[in-house]
């Protein structure tokens, strides 16, 4: 296929390569295909610019490494946007600008701003092309690096094209590293503009612009501005679709019968694991359909439908191991970008619990700077806290065949989960949906890298989607409460909440990884309306004495009675946290979502 602009049909499209190229003026504009051939030409031009690291074939085929500016490594909540045209929209938990005068700021960042470079212009389908649930953008980009990763995490090229046709709509997201070249000028490892980052959201006009950072979540434009901000609104403004932080697995019970849960827990705290789990108890298999982001919409049939947006997995490297995650370790053996992890010696990937010992000889850390075993100095950091793999769903072992249907998969339960050391028991399950709303809006958990900030510090982060939801959260609340009115709550997935990060003494209680398929399969038997397997508490079910397969396991049972507990007197003191919390979103904060904290309250305290 021809990747110059004469090769476009699509009249918005045209009008938007048009404008941005005035704008931004690159030197040349270049339109992706998404062809095999036109990845391995990028990843070659991304060698050859020092960007990329070919690693050894033999031991990683077709893999490459990039170092990032060692200041741009996560996404940046405090410069990310949402620019409606009220404030109030935006709501109290997004940073707001009015969007005049936002578009007057990145007007003057942008002026000339892709000089020297090549501008990439790349049409994505999130989900099955042309399926239902799925849906087109195109992104605008001065970053190869960017455009290599969109091919791995989104469905790319002529096919999309081809579905837009002359008339056909999308979102535009515009991207640029903000560093033009200057004629001669030699170009950086990478390119960016850490003091004018800023990460927008348009909502009223479904449009996204992105400057100044080339990581992850702030360029990828398809995951996380996209597939959640703008499709968050996208799904209210359609009444009956959801687009949430949440990985989608299918399981199978020892019957054969099989289930689809979908999950959302805050950025590094256990999405690509559970989704990918090996099951520890016999008999049960659960196979991935998508890590992160989850499109679910009302079927014909009243259930809840969901599809994986995503091709790719952009998956956090330290503490994944062939013990920990083996699927998520056999998905990037090949085909796989790795963005700040170390290099070994031998031209292979290293990072922080991927084994005991660090690999012999001479390692480059995420740094770029050298550092050996036997140098004597200090082990640094080998690899960025929120060093990440972008793999493809192809690759992983236990894709569940449902990731190719057009119209998704229907959703039996729904968790919602933190990182939480004390307080919150392993796993429970809501009264009714409208509870389950109550969970999601209270999830707390304790940050990590994947944000720039303080590591560690106990912050809410409703529903995982703290960072992004693309309008006033309590709006948002009272959209997922509206489930419940609209449609037959029998047929929605039943709610959960689960906890795998108790602690006593700094030593985690529950096992975790392989060992949480104990916690699905009771959530599975739940669902199914098993008899005598639960308890009911204030804060909701919990399992029976003996209800939770525990066999073979060796966890003290005193350990176990710590974490399928419920400490009144502890709930409490959250109700009141949580009552705080909830009262910055105002008159935005709904009614039911009032009754239903309060209604928590006094069985609380009749406990
Ligand atoms: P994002 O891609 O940032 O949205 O994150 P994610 O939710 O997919 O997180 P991921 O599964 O990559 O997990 C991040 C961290 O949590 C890793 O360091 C894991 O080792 C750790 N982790 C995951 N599951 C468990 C568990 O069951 N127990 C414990 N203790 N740690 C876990
Ligand atoms: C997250 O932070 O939740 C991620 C990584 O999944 S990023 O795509 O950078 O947002
Ligand atoms: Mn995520």
């Amino acid at each position: 296929m021809a990747h110059s602009v004469s090769s476009v049909v699509n009249k918005q499209l045209l009008a938007y390569i048009k404008e941005s190229s005035e704008l931004m003026t690159p030197k040349d504009i270049y339109v992706c295909d998404g062809s095999a051939e036109e990845y391995h030409t990028l990843c070659e031009l991304l060698v050859k610019q020092g960007i990329f690291t070919k690693l050894n074939e033999a031991k990683r085929p077709n893999c490459y490494l990039a170092r990032s500016n060692p200041a741009d490594v996560a996404r940046v909540e405090k410069c990310t946007y949402i620019c409606s045209e009220k404030e109030e929209d935006a709501g109290p938990t997004n940073n707001w600008m009015a969007p005049a005068e936002m578009k007057a700021k990145l007007n003057g960042l942008m002026k000339g701003c892709m000089k020297g470079r090549t501008m990439y212009v790349i049409p994505f389908s999130m989900g099955p092309i042309g399926g239902p649930i799925s849906r087109v953008g195109v992104e605008i980009t001065d970053s190869p690096y960017v455009v290599v990763n969109m091919c791995i995490m989104a469905k790319v090229g002529k096919k999309v094209l081809d579905l837009l046709g002359v008339d056909g709509t999308f979102v535009p997201c515009t991207h640029s590293c903000l560093a033009p070249l200057e004629e001669g000028q030699k170009d950086s490892t990478w390119p960016c503009n850490i003091d004018n980052r800023y990460i927008v959201q348009f909502p009223e006009e479904h449009r996204i612009v992105s400057v100044g950072s080339g990581y992850g979540g702030n360029a990828l434009l398809g995951k996380k501005c996209y597939a959640l901000r703008i499709a968050t609104v996208l799904s209210r403004e359609a009444g009956d679709s959801l687009a949430e932080h949440m990985l989608i697995l299918g399981i199978t019970n020892p019957q054969g019968k099989k289930y689809y849960i979908t999950a959302a827990f805050p950025s590094a705290c256990g999405k690509t694991n559970l989704a990918m789990l090996n099951a520890t108890i016999p008999g049960w298999k659960i196979e991935c359909v998508g890590d992160d982001i989850a499109w679910l919409k009302i079927g014909k049939d009243g259930r809840l439908w969901a599809i994986n947006p995503e091709s790719g997995f952009f998956g956090v490297a330290p503490g994944t191991s062939y013990k920990s995650n083996p699927n998520a370790m056999k998905s990037c053996e090949k085909d796989t970008i790795f963005t700040n992890v170390a290099l070994t010696e031998d031209g292979d990937v290293w990072w922080e619990g991927m084994s005991k010992e660090v690999p012999k000889g001479k390692i480059i850390t995420w740094l770029g700077k050298e550092w050996s075993a036997d140098s004597g100095e200090p082990k640094p950091n080998l690899a960025h806290p929120n060093s990440r793999f972008t793999a493809r769903v192809e690759n992983c072992p236990v894709g569940d065949p449902g990731y190719y249907a057009l119209e998704g998969v229907p959703v039996s339960a729904m968790i919602f989960g933190g990182r939480r050391e004390n307080t919150v028991p392993l796993v429970f399950q809501s009264r009714s949906w409208k509870h389950g709303v109550l969970l999601g809006s209270s999830v707390a958990s304790e940050t990590t890298a994947a944000a720039e900030a303080a590591a560690g510090q106990l912050r809410f982060d409703p529903f995982a989607m703290l960072p992004f939801c693309g309008y006033n959260m309590g709006d948002y609340f009272g959209y997922w409460l509206s489930f419940a009115d609209k449609y037959d709550e029998a047929k929605l997935p039943k709610i959960f909440h689960v906890n795998w990060f108790r602690k006593d003494n700094g030593r985690f209680l529950w096992p975790g990884y392989g060992e949480n398929s104990r916690v699905l399969k009771w959530i599975i038997e739940r669902v199914e309306g098993k008899e005598g397997i639960a308890k009911e508490t204030p804060i909701g079910y919990l399992p029976a004495k003996g209800a939770l397969d525990l066999s073979g396991l060796d966890v003290p049972e005193a350990d176990m009675e710590k974490i399928l507990t419920v400490d009144c007197k502890a709930y409490l003191s959250e109700v009141e946290k949580i009552r705080q919390y909830h009262s910055k979103f105002g008159s935005h904060l709904p009614k039911d979502l009032i009754a239903e904290l309060d209604a928590l309250e006094q069985r609380l305290k009749a406990a």
